[in-house]
């Protein structure tokens, strides 16, 4: 290991829809954090694993920080105040394209609890006229003593480059925790059940979305190039079975074949995918549930 090598572990939060899973993917330059433009696509925390020559930062993707209104609401912003005080830097994102609100006060307050230095991350300056950004950095700049205040766009890669070293100038000397092609924490059998579950986020509407949960129930290598995948949406209510197949079954063939695509590209193999509609009823309510489609402690 080199002499000056450092490393660290930076959470990325912001309100629902800033572009942190985009942000995240851009850096780590794969898609690993799944994106729609629904809030709460991100649901577990995901970590992706950036390796430079001299440096290796460890992102936190947390889902969302926000007031709960039920239990998979409450295990999330469980998750990603617990985060908070275990990182090394915090990447508090907004949208430059959208004025301060309640839901930043609410993260806000939260951060004054944390001796963590937090940097301002303006994301989606693609959106908006130069001179918008100078008010827009007046509004948060007394909000908290942040470390620097960043604009980029995470879709477009502006200034991304320029975040990451800023980022390495402030992360201490450390390990290399990853080995170097390692660009996640995460099983693909996970990735692929998000990857189905995003598919489902953008193609169906609001009361859809967060219904639904991912249940992968088999991997399988058929022969030398191609991958078996059975997998099953879980919904709550038959309605939502309904919909989510469509007109003879037209929506779930684009859900499926969307997914595969993606699944595809992930694996670098050919993937046929089998997926399946099941109605559990309140599911996101049970605690035993919860545990079964993946959301552990
Ligand atoms: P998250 O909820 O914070 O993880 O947000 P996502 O990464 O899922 O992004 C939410 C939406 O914002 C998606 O439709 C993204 O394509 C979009 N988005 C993310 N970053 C940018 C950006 O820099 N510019 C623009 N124009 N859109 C972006
Ligand atoms: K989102
Ligand atoms: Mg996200």
């Amino acid at each position: 290991m080199e002499h000056n090598f450092k490393s660290g572990f930076i959470a990325i939060i912001g309100r629902p829809n800033v572009g942190k899973s985009t942000f995240m993917n851009r850096v780590i330059g794969q898609k690993i954090a799944i994106m729609s433009d629904k809030a709460q696509t991100t649901r577990n925390k995901i970590q992706g694993v950036l390796t430079q020559d001299d440096a290796q930062m460890v992102f936190i993707d947390t889902p969302g920080i926000h007031k709960p209104k039920h239990r998979l609401g409450d295990f999330m912003v469980k998750i990603a105040e617990n985060t908070l005080n275990e990182v090394d830097a915090i990447l508090f994102m907004i949208n430059a394209n959208e004025g301060y609100g309640k839901g930043d006060q609410y993260i806000l307050d939260r951060l004054e609890k944390v001796k963590r230095p937090v940097f301002l991350i303006i994301n989606k300056i693609d959106l908006i006229h130069p001179d918008e950004l100078f008010s827009l950095i007046e509004q948060y700049k007394d909000k908290h003593e942040f470390e620097e205040i960043i604009p980029i766009s995470a879709l477009q890669g502006n200034n991304v480059a320029h975040l990451l070293d800023v980022l390495k100038e402030h992360l201490p000397a450390g390990p290399q925790y990853y080995p170097d092609d390692q660009v996640t924490d995460h099983p693909e059998r996970f990735i692929i059940g998000e990857l189905i579950r995003e598919k489902v986020l953008q193609l169906t509407r609001e009361e859809i979305p967060h219904s639904i949960a991912v249940v992968i129930e088999n991997i399988e290598k058929r022969d030398s190039n191609a991958i078996f995948i059975q997998a099953t949406i879980v919904t709550e209510r038959k309605t939502q079975k309904g919909i989510l197949i469509g007109k003879q079954g037209s929506m779930l063939k684009t859900i499926g074949k969307n997914a595969r695509r993606d699944i595809e590209a992930l694996l670098g193999t050919k993937v046929y995918l089998e997926l399946w509609i099941k109605v559990q009823k309140d599911w996101r309510n049970k605690q035993n549930q919860l545990r079964e489609y993946g959301f552990r402690n």
